[in-house]
């Protein structure tokens, strides 16, 4: 009853809340790992920032502003207006200052020596999220974008960070690559190949499957200890009726050149029968239609009903999931 969840933040977060919720009342021994994806990750303000690995881990431990499905409830920005007054900072990336703490003892404890997982596992004796968070890497992989159009005072050409394109662009800029600065030189971070390997049940989780999931499986030696676990492999679609769910997926998925739906999203994946990753892949009800094309790549489906309102509705997901890994005998 080895379970591990390959997540990037909201999508994968909420995800896994659901699985935590139905695993409590199913198979209470069970034990769940999330490879948490660190490319959205970066020094601002002279802080490590880490937004999925903190949208986890405050899903988890009951902390997360639900409505924004990152940062804190209740926060206020008076430390970030006084940090703008200075004009330092991007005063359009919310740092509010509940979430500040975060962030300053996350980055109090990398200046004393600890590497990122142990980081985590200190501020998760707070959290207390109901399962092992640990960062795909811990050495610093960002991603940025190469922008294709002229976006304010950037070039054609320039890289910038993905945040910077998500939250101050809203993925409204062309861009024309993904970068992953820093993949080359990265390991897996302790526990996680055995994590992968080791596991009854890896599960991909409706993240974005190309800034996420695409980001967790290129770091050396992740792709491969997934291609080539025992355990099974499902997927669940973050794409419902030809749409993402929430946010630009769409703008990453035809960056790479796959189209926005359930179905393509799944053949990218591909089957593990032949060099992909996944046995098994969840689609929404509307999207049934594609059950077929699914099957005869080599890849098991369902249609399910796919959207995450509140955790009951996430666990009924995660229980699906569980069944058709059943099914893969
Ligand atoms: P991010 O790092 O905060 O963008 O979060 P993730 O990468 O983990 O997940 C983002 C993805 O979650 C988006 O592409 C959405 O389409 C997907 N998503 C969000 N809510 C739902 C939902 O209710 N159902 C499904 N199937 N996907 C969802
Ligand atoms: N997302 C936004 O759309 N606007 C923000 O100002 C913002 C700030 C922020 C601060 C900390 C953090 O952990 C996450 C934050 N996010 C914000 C979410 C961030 O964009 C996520 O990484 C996205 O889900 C993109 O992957
Ligand atoms: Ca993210």
């Amino acid at each position: 009853n080895k379970i591990t969840v390959l997540a990037g933040g909201i999508g994968g977060a909420r995800f896994t809340r659901g699985l935590l919720h139905h695993l409590a009342a199913t198979r209470p021994e069970a034990a769940v790992t999330v490879v948490v994806n660190t490319g959205d990750d970066m020094w601002l303000d002279g802080l490590r920032i880490c937004p999925d690995l903190d949208t986890v881990m405050y899903t988890l431990g009951g902390g997360i502003n639900e409505e924004q499905g990152w940062g804190r409830p209740e926060e206020s920005r008076r430390a970030s207006a006084e940090i703008a007054a200075y004009g330092r900072g991007w005063s359009w990336f919310t740092l509010g200052d509940l979430d500040l703490a975060t962030h300053i003892v996350r980055t109090d404890l990398m200046r004393s020596g600890s590497t990122l997982s142990e980081a985590t596992e200190f501020l998760c004796r707070r959290w207390q999220p109901g399962a092992r968070l640990l960062p795909m890497s811990d050495q610093p992989v960002e991603t940025h974008v190469r922008l294709g159009a002229d976006a304010d005072e950037h070039r054609a050409g320039d890289l910038i960070h993905f945040e910077e394109w998500w939250v101050r662009y809203r993925a409204h800029v062309a861009v024309t690559e993904f970068v992953q600065l820093g993949l080359a030189a990265a390991v897996p971070a302790p526990g996680v190949i055995e994590a992968i390997t080791g596991a009854d049940l890896v599960i991909l989780p409706p993240s974005n499957p190309v800034v996420s999931i695409g980001t967790i499986v290129a770091v050396p030696g992740l792709g491969d200890a997934l291609r080539g676990t025992a355990a099974r492999v499902v997927g669940v679609s973050p794409i419902i009726a030809g749409a993402a769910v929430r946010g630009m997926a769409d703008a990453c998925l035809s960056t790479i050149g796959v189209k926005t739906s359930a179905e393509a999203v799944g053949l990218h994946y591909g089957s593990r029968s032949n060099g992909g990753l996944l046995d098994a892949w969840l689609v929404d009800d509307t999207d049934a239609a594609a059950v077929p094309a699914l099957a005869a790549a080599g890849i098991r489906s369902a249609a399910v009903p796919l959207w995450m309102r509140d955790v009951p509705t996430s666990a009924a997901i995660a229980a699906e999931v569980l069944t058709i890994a059943a099914a893969t005998g």
